[in-house]
């Protein structure tokens, strides 16, 4: 079965600092036909608040994936020979125009969507995944597993704008995309601009497990409860670099400390293997901030993580 599949680049052949950098150092192809699972960059970081920088994350994210081998080494998944999986390069984004950005992000990932394959995106900063949603829920309302350190479910900045990395998922619930009593947010800790920022989403139903909640009961009984929360409709997820500590993950545009270990993240993405997963991403990864790729590394390895267990469901449905 593998065979047909694309396989990444032999490291016994050609070793893995060399060759092309694409994602997990498989090939680039130009459509997601005959693709299970869809690699995709979104180079596009025009929804950051402050500190910018997220839109060179699918290329280092990238490079640090050359590091990842062919199997897990827990779950024993090999997702190139289960799944076939390609780098389908990045989306085409306009740096100086957010509207057109949505608007072609949408359209790129729509396109992955219609050859069904599951697309699983590497941001770019948190905004993207308002797009990735709009593409991906096709008229449903999808459940959401958030890692985060950020509700991101403010209503505007700057005056009257909707549509920044700190809004998409009230956008998200408001646009119908969300069904807000099946999401849940993991990891959500800092200082707020206001007391009650969370108060318009926890009255929409929305779960938040604060970081202090999550420190008291563990990576396992939380995810116990998302994993009911969600159920077994359609659920997307997304996991925000900012949700790990910054002395693991400094290279992020709002760092914020007392986050979760890179291990207890890793814990927490493979409780996913229950939940039914119909697209993911990785935003927020900033490698002018990062120190010795680690940021990125980390990103990388979230990455082929979540390949993992949505290539376990695509082995699993066939
Ligand atoms: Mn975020």
């Amino acid at each position: 079965m593998s065979s047909q599949f694309h396989q990444p680049v032999d490291a016994a052949k050609v070793p893995r600092f060399a060759g092309h950098s694409t994602f997990m150092r498989l090939p680039v192809v130009d459509t997601a036909k005959d693709l299970d699972i869809a690699l995709v960059g979104i180079p596009w970081d025009g929804g950051t608040t402050n500190r910018a920088g997220a839109r060179h994350g699918p290329r280092e994210v990238r490079n640090q994936s050359s590091l990842m081998r062919r199997a897990h080494h827990v779950t024993g998944i090999q997702p190139f020979s289960v799944a076939n999986v390609a780098d389908v390069g990045d989306l085409t984004v306009n740096p100086i125009d957010l509207q057109d950005s949505l608007k072609s992000i949408e359209d790129g990932i729509r396109a992955i969507v219609e050859e069904a394959a599951i697309p699983l995106a590497v941001g770019g900063d948190h905004l993207i995944t308002l797009p990735i949603l709009r593409a991906v829920s096709s008229g449903r309302k999808l459940g959401l597993i958030h890692f985060d350190a950020h509700s991101d479910t403010n209503d505007r900045y700057f005056g009257d704008n909707l549509y920044t990395h700190g809004t998409p998922f009230r956008r998200a619930i408001e646009e119908g995309l969300l069904d807000p009593k099946r999401i849940v947010q993991i990891g959500i800790r800092g200082s707020i601009y206001e007391t009650g920022e969370h108060d318009w989403a926890k009255a929409q139903g929305v779960r938040i497990i604060y970081m202090e909640e999550f420190v008291r009961r563990g990576a396992e009984d939380v995810m116990k409860e998302a994993v009911r929360i969600i159920g077994d409709m359609p659920t997307y997820v997304t996991f925000d670099i900012d949700s790990i500590d910054p002395s693991m993950a400094p290279g992020t545009g709002t760092p914020e400390i007392g986050g979760f270990s890179t291990r207890e993240a890793q814990q927490m993405v493979r409780l996913l293997s229950d939940v039914n997963i119909v697209g993911a991403d990785v935003v927020e990864v900033a490698p002018p901030f990062d120190v010795g790729n680690v940021t990125a590394l980390a990103g990388a390895t979230m990455l082929f993580e979540l390949l993992c267990i949505v290539a376990g469901q695509v082995a699993a449905r066939r």
